[in-house]
């Protein structure tokens, strides 16, 4: 049986990153596409040539030519520009919309049979813009952010209470920003949840709260440290775990930007919510229910990201 293929759409620092790792973990053969002439070429040659060291049997190439991707299983997109210090990510919005038209073109007339992961920012915005310009069905675009905010969060708790991270689960819940909702009733270390580590003494509810708000601003503290550019591998790992459970049909439970239709009270535009990624895409959008004070964060955060669709319908107009 041929190997899946995996197209990179932008051949940047999380595309490398990516490239890497899906053949480190020989999830496919990997196409990385970028308009930078050489960037793509390049990486793709560096890599294959790390495959004898790093044991790995993938074909790796780079091109500038969106028929490179035709029949791709999985696209990842993170074309466009990353933040610079003192950016927020909404201040990319009017040019990474652009990108997205070229790129969701390029996706629907040459992949779209694809499970499209959208990385580029302001990701709740452009995802939802990516799925409208590419045409795809709605559970087979979605975004990753919520892997990585509550990967940033478990590694802060693992490091406060000294325990393995793989005993730390997180739940992070709306858009990707300054809004996003990191949940610490459905929060645990081995099924503990957080309140009741409070309780029993392991931290307490101001170190919590520290560290929630570090979550909150966990990609600015990386733009500060890097200054050129903003987080990469961890951005990169996180995307590959929601690929590899679709490509593998492995059902994981992670949270990403998914098209939402009904739940939550919601109707048509993509949120971070928690959802099943197997063969089928998004499979299902898990509902939770929210006390009162959590319900006033999601409903915020909800509603900065409807304001960042009408900011792209009010920038291109065949969006509206
Ligand atoms: P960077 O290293 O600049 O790579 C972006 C690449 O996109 C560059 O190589 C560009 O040449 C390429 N590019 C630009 N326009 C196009 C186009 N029209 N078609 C194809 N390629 C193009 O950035 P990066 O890899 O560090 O970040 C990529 C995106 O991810 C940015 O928008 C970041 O803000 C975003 N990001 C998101 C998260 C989330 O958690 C959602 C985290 C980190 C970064």
């Amino acid at each position: 049986m041929a190997r899946p293929k995996i197209a990179l759409i932008g051949a940047g620092q999380i595309g490398g990153t990516l490239a890497h790792l899906a053949a480190l973990k020989e999830l496919g053969d990997v196409v990385l596409f970028d308009i930078a002439e050489g960037t793509p070429e390049g990486k793709a040659l560096d890599i294959a040539e790390s495959g004898p060291s790093g044991k790995f049997d993938a074909a790796l190439s780079g091109t500038q030519s969106y028929e490179d991707i035709a029949g791709a299983d999985v696209c990842i997109v993170t074309a466009g520009v990353p933040r610079k210090p003192g950016m927020s990510r909404d201040d990319l919005l009017g040019i990474n919309l652009k990108v997205m038209k070229s790129v969701g073109e390029g996706i629907r007339d040459h992949a779209p049979n694809a499970f499209v992961i959208c990385i580029t920012n302001p990701l709740d915005a452009m995802v939802w813009a990516l799925r409208e310009f590419s045409g795809l069905p709605h559970e087979k675009v979605c975004g990753m952010a919520g892997v990585l905010d509550s990967a940033r969060f478990r590694h802060f708790l693992a490091s406060e209470f000294d325990v393995s991270m793989k005993d730390v689960t997180a739940f992070v819940l709306g858009g990707h920003g300054d809004t996003m909702v990191p949940l610490v009733r459905y929060s645990t270390v081995a099924g503990i949840p957080l309140p009741d580590l409070v309780k029993m003494g392991w931290t307490t509810q101001e170190k919590l709260d520290a560290i929630v708000q570090r979550t909150r601003d966990g990609g600015a503290e990386i733009v500060g440290l890097l200054k050129t550019g903003s987080a990469f591998y961890a951005p990169a790992t996180s995307a590959i775990e929601m690929a590899e459970s679709y490509l593998k049909d492995q059902k994981r439970v992670l949270p990403c930007a998914a098209y939402v239709e009904g739940a939550y009270g919601l109707k048509g535009f993509y949120v971070g919510v928690p959802t099943v990624i197997g063969a089928g895409g998004i499979e299902r959008v898990v509902e939770i229910s929210m006390d009162k004070d959590e319900q006033a964060m999601f409903d915020n955060s909800v509603s900065a990201v409807k304001g960042l669709v009408e900011a792209c319908k009010g920038i291109d107009n065949t969006l509206a």
